[in-house]
């Protein structure tokens, strides 16, 4: 299994752009040895949103289609569609951020759930609205410090953070739904089967599988990259356990 040669559905000559010790990049290449992996990389269709995430098409070897802030899902759930009508079914996955899949599109993403689109989601979890300026989220933690709640979250004001894998989890037409992080090795190898996972539950046709991936986000979290994984580790998988929460062929 090969997480660090390049895969080949990363482009030739491209160099991420993300911040220093972001988990973006990690979190693409991932996925992209996964799609080699599989051997679909002709067979797939990437649903990029707003956020840090919509870079991805100038990384991935992969046909790709940009969507609304939010509206992945439900892109994604048309690409899917239309596609298998035509018998040219195709791999359709999402890539969006927290806020993208949890705030402003948690209608598209709930509802593709409950529809059992046999698409793939992947939300990249860095509990705040990196791209912007490192805003409060739908995923920030209690008493996190973010650009709008400088004083950190609190239950007065902001209501609570919402778990977004057990919440996917409970729709019924969900086959596969787990959260990983990519903070030390095992991790990573983790995340990389689970992803694997999902995407094998999409071509067997199983219904909506969902991956949420614990990302750091040092420039906005203000912390180096390892103090970023730091963070996960020590506090972040507190509020989010690594954890498959579904699986239709396994309990
Ligand atoms: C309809 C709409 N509203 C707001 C924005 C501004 N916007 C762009 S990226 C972003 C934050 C994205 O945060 P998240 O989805 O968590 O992704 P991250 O950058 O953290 O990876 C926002 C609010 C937009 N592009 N479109
Ligand atoms: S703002 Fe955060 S999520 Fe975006 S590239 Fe920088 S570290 Fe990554
Ligand atoms: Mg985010």
């Amino acid at each position: 299994m090969q997480v660090y040669a390049k895969p080949k559905s990363i482009k030739e000559n491209s160099s991420f752009t993300f911040c220093s010790g972001c988990d973006h990049g990690l979190a693409l290449k991932l996925v992209a040895s996964v799609i080699d992996e599989l051997d679909i990389q002709q067979d797939t269709i990437a649903v990029a949103s707003s956020g840090c995430s919509v870079f991805l098409y100038n990384f991935l070897e992969v046909d790709c289609i940009e969507s609304p802030h939010g509206r992945a899902c439900a892109v994604a759930t048309g690409v899917k569609r239309a596609h298998k009508a035509r018998n040219n079914d195709k791999i359709v996955f999402t890539y969006q951020g927290d806020g993208d899949f949890a705030s402003i599109g948690l209608g598209e993403s709930i509802h593709s759930a409950l529809r059992g689109e046999n698409i793939t989601a992947i939300c990249i979890n860095n509990t705040n609205y990196g791209m912007t300026g490192g805003q409060l989220g739908p995923t920030t933690a209690m008493g996190q410090i973010t650009t709008t709640s400088p004083t950190g979250r609190n239950r007065e004001y902001h209501g609570f953070p919402i778990k977004t894998a057990e919440h996917i989890a409970l729709c019924e037409g969900t086959a596969f739904s787990a959260r990983v992080a990519l903070y030390d090795i095992k991790n990573i190898y983790n995340a990389k089967n689970m992803i694997k996972k999902a995407f094998e539950y999409q071509k067997k046709g199983l219904g909506f599988s969902f991956v949420e991936i614990l990302s750091s986000c040092p420039t906005n979290w203000k912390l180096s990259p390892s103090d970023s994984h730091k963070k996960i580790k020590e506090e972040l998988t507190k509020v989010y356990p690594l954890k498959v929460f579904k699986d239709v062929l396994n309990g």
